[in-house]
């Protein structure tokens, strides 16, 4: 007997322009475009098995062994139907296919890293279920079209269908049909830059980025300036920089966003607070060690970004990962006892 299974894997990025807000909650449209890394390393990924079956009774799903709810018409559903359509399509078009778009599939996820710690686990989450079953239905794999699927399971997932340096474009049809993730540049384009991980606290998060973005859409007055008047431009000089392999302009402005998202959340009614004391000492020990740089006539030599949480993922070239490292340590005595449970203290790759 045939099986039909296939198991797929995909990182975690962290976006230095970020997406903050949906025009569109139920097809996941935003209301900026937004620019992410793909962070290459093994222990930062989701690890994704489908399996379709005649005997299997119903579409079920496993994260990290514990059974999720497949709510109908919800976003997991969603993206299982939408990949079934596809698969459908195909064997409509040549008869000697499998007809297994009509077995039920039992799915696997696992993460290894802590959900829900503002690293993104729904980014590469959806990434690894969508590019699993593409998979297991030998759909043609054109990353961007797989995105656009991704994207209506989590929107930041659409980023992680591709390595190295990725952009989400808005798009501005109703449909979403051009609102998907391009790649700006591979990870060979540019392989100095690295990410330092620095994991402040592993607690499952306070708000929600789905229920926070709404809430800033609705209330921030602050949002609507950056959607109009600031990410456009950003987005154009951070590509321009990316391409340049220009650190001094990509550092500049990954931290000005990551200052604009913290602002925007704060300017949200009810306001909203990611970063803790921690977080903002490691901020201050990044602008003071880029201060000295640029004072002795040199360069920035780190960016700092914040997701929605507290953890800090520094960008740098590689050259200065060792020194940054030391830097932290001596500061945060207690970093040291971040580095084994998880793994994720330490010079990260980025792919
Ligand atoms: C980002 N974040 O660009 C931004 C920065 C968090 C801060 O994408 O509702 O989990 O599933 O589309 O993708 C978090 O948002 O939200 C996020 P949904 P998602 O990475």
């Amino acid at each position: 007997m045939t099986v039909y299974q296939a198991t797929t894997s995909a990182p975690v990025n962290i976006a230095c322009i970020k997406y903050w807000g949906k025009r569109d909650t139920k097809l996941i449209l935003p209301t900026n475009s937004s620019l992410s890394v793909t962070l290459d390393q093994d222990h930062l990924r989701s690890t994704t098995t489908s399996r379709a079956d005649p005997s299997f009774k119903k579409d079920r799903l496993w994260l990290n062994g514990e059974e999720e709810e497949i709510k109908e018409g919800g976003r997991l559903a969603t993206c299982i139907k939408e990949m079934r359509g596809l698969r459908r399509q195909l064997e409509d078009q040549d008869a000697s296919l499998p007809k297994i778009s009509g077995y039920p599939v039992h799915i696997s996820s696992r993460n290894n890293f802590p959900t829900a710690a503002g690293l993104a686990s729904s980014a590469s989450g959806f990434a690894a279920l969508v590019a699993s079953l593409a998979a297991l239905y030998q759909l043609p794999t054109d990353a961007s079209r797989l995105s656009l699927i991704a994207r209506q399971g989590s929107g930041s997932a659409c980023r992680s269908l591709f390595g190295g340096f990725v952009a989400w474009q808005m798009g501005e049809k109703a449909d979403g049909s051009d609102s998907y993730a391009v790649q700006v540049a591979p990870r060979e384009h540019w392989p100095d830059i690295h990410a330092l991980i620095c994991v402040v606290s592993d607690d499952k998060k306070g708000t929600s980025s789905t229920s926070g973005m709404q809430r800033t859409v609705e209330t921030s007055t602050l949002l609507q300036h950056r959607i109009k008047h600031v990410v456009p431009e950003r987005m154009q000089k951070i590509s321009e920089a990316i391409l340049a392999r220009d650190f001094d302009t990509f550092a500049r402005i990954t931290m000005q966003d990551s200052n604009q998202f913290h602002a925007v959340a704060l300017d949200t009614d009810p306001p909203i607070f990611y970063m803790n004391d921690v977080s903002r000492s490691i901020i201050a020990l990044i602008v003071e060690y880029n201060r000295v740089a640029v004072a002795n006539g040199g360069k920035l030599k780190a960016a700092y970004t914040y997701d929605a949480g507290p953890n800090a993922v520094i960008y740098a070239p590689k050259e200065n990962i060792k020194e940054i490292v030391e830097l932290i340590v001596k500061y945060f005595p207690q970093a040291e006892a971040f580095k084994d449970p998880f793994g994720l203290f330490g010079t990260q790759g980025v792919k």
